[in-house]
């Protein structure tokens, strides 16, 4: 097992990180910038280094950086965390070559499923469903409009270095299809600096379903059932749950299986997600894999009653799966709180917490790295704490998070507890009937 593990972090996933590590008896270093020495995950870290300034570019993004505190500590493993490094091959592959276990899958791993193409691909040969589309990349407008057609409006046109939605653009008719290219192709060049793109079938109003996978060193990859996040905002995910409202035990299995093959594809290790979309028939078809774990890991933690994190760290260090899948046995939602005004389109509400007290009771947990007195910097995510429930039924769970969004007191601040607790009484959610569509359609009152 690691003898000290360096968090290439910050913020909750940083502490989350660090805790586990506490449990498993490894010591932990802490990495940070100017603007977090007040944050907990500094405090809480046996050693801590700081590696620049508040700029992303020159701390948590700086594979220097993060390497010379590596040299210094005599770290044995990289825990990444989610964004930032997390999914960054280059990274990997330099802790591979220095010699520091990087707790996550291979460069080459990553760089598979970095490029949607390749990923796609390599899917097709796997056989996991995915949306009928162009054969790799779209090279000119003449060629998509003529693959258009013959799929059928609408289209969506996609990079293949694309993520959260850049240069993305649907196209409903074959009159806004150059024009609809090029915009996509401008974005995706100045966002990833490459515009290849490749069209698929639109499918409409889908789910966002995603199946948790884990894979060892010695081939064996399970699943740990899914998590529904239909409801997000400019693709970012709002509310996660498990299990889906929209799932039953056949459609797990099949889309289990499916996540599995993907991961078997690749010889894949650690902890990854698969995600799907499925339409109104549940045909469900690959969308993306992450390479990472996810912010939304509590909802699998708290229905299948394992820590992720400490099942990372174990498959990192070469301990072998039982080769079991996993099922939920309770409900889960996770309320990404933000330090934004919901009020004011979500915009970014930063700075001094005057006030903090989270809720708790049995069945609450908040993963958050703020306290009364903590100011939220303005260079960051401004996710500042992710409040768990987990009940014997949805219904139950719904009830124990309208109370404890009803218990969390933050001032000082603009957050997203006010939208969450209006989402706690809204019929369309109480109902489970929701899609990627679901916050086009909501309004605060
Ligand atoms: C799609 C789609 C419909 N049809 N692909 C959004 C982010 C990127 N990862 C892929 N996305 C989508 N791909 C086809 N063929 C709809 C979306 C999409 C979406 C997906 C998941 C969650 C929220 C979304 C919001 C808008 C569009």
């Amino acid at each position: 097992m690691f003898k000290k593990v360096l968090i290439a972090n910050r913020g909750e996933i940083a502490l989350r990180v660090i805790r586990t590590c506490k449990e498993m008896g490894i010591s932990t270093v802490a990495v940070y910038s100017k603007a977090d020495k007040e944050s907990l995950h500094v405090r809480f870290a046996d050693e801590a280094v700081c590696i620049g300034p508040a700029s992303s570019a020159e701390s948590y993004l700086s594979i220097t950086k993060i390497m010379a505190a590596v040299e210094i500590t005599n770290a044995d493993a990289v825990h990444p965390g989610y964004g930032f490094l997390a999914e960054n091959a280059d990274f990997a592959e330099v802790c591979e070559e220095y010699g520091v276990k990087f707790i996550g899958p291979s460069a080459s791993m990553i760089r598979s499923m970095g490029d949607k193409i390749t990923a796609k691909e390599t899917m097709i040969k796997a056989k996991v469903p995915v949306v009928p589309g162009s054969d790799g990349a779209v090279k000119t407008v003449k060629e998509g409009l003529k693959i258009a057609k013959k799929i059928g409006y609408p289209i969506i046109l996609k990079a293949t270095a694309g993520g959260g939605g850049k240069g993305m653009r649907i196209v409903y008719h074959e009159d806004e299809f150059e024009d609809q290219m090029d915009r996509a192709q401008q974005e995706a060049s100045a966002s990833f600096g490459n515009d290849t793109m490749y069209l698929e079938k639109f499918i409409e109003e889908p789910r966002h379903i995603e199946i948790q996978i884990i894979g060892d060193q010695h081939g064996n990859v399970v699943h740990l059932s899914e998590r529904d996040c239909s409801i997000q905002r400019r693709h970012q995910k709002l509310l996660e749950e498990s299990p889906s409202p929209f799932m039953d035990q056949k459609l797990r299995k099949k889309m289990g299986e499916a996540a599995i093959k993907a991961g078997k594809s690749i010889n894949y290790e650690g902890a990854g997600t698969v995600e799907f979309l499925v339409d109104k028939y549940r045909k469900f078809y690959f969308m993306e894999m992450n390479t990472r774990i996810q912010v939304e890991h509590p909802v699998t933690e708290e229905v299948i009653n394992r820590d992720l994190i400490k099942e990372q760290i174990k498959v990192a260090a070469g301990e072998e799966l039982s080769g079991e899948n996993y099922y939920p046995t309770l409900h889960s939602i996770e309320c990404r709180i933000n330090a934004e005004d919901p009020y004011h389109d979500f915009r970014p509400s930063p700075g001094y917490i005057s006030s903090f007290h989270s809720p708790k009771g049995h069945g609450v947990r908040v993963d958050t790295h703020v306290y009364a007195g903590y100011s939220v910097p303005p260079y960051y995510d401004s996710m500042i704490a992710k409040l768990i429930c987990k009940a014997e039924t949805r219904e139950e769970c719904i009830k124990k998070m309208s109370r404890a969004l009803d218990e969390f007191i933050i001032e000082g601040i603009k957050t997203t507890v006010p939208f969450h607790q209006q989402l706690m009484k809204d019929e369309r959610f109480l109902s489970g009937n929701v899609t990627t569509k679901f916050m086009e359609d909501f309004e605060l009152k």
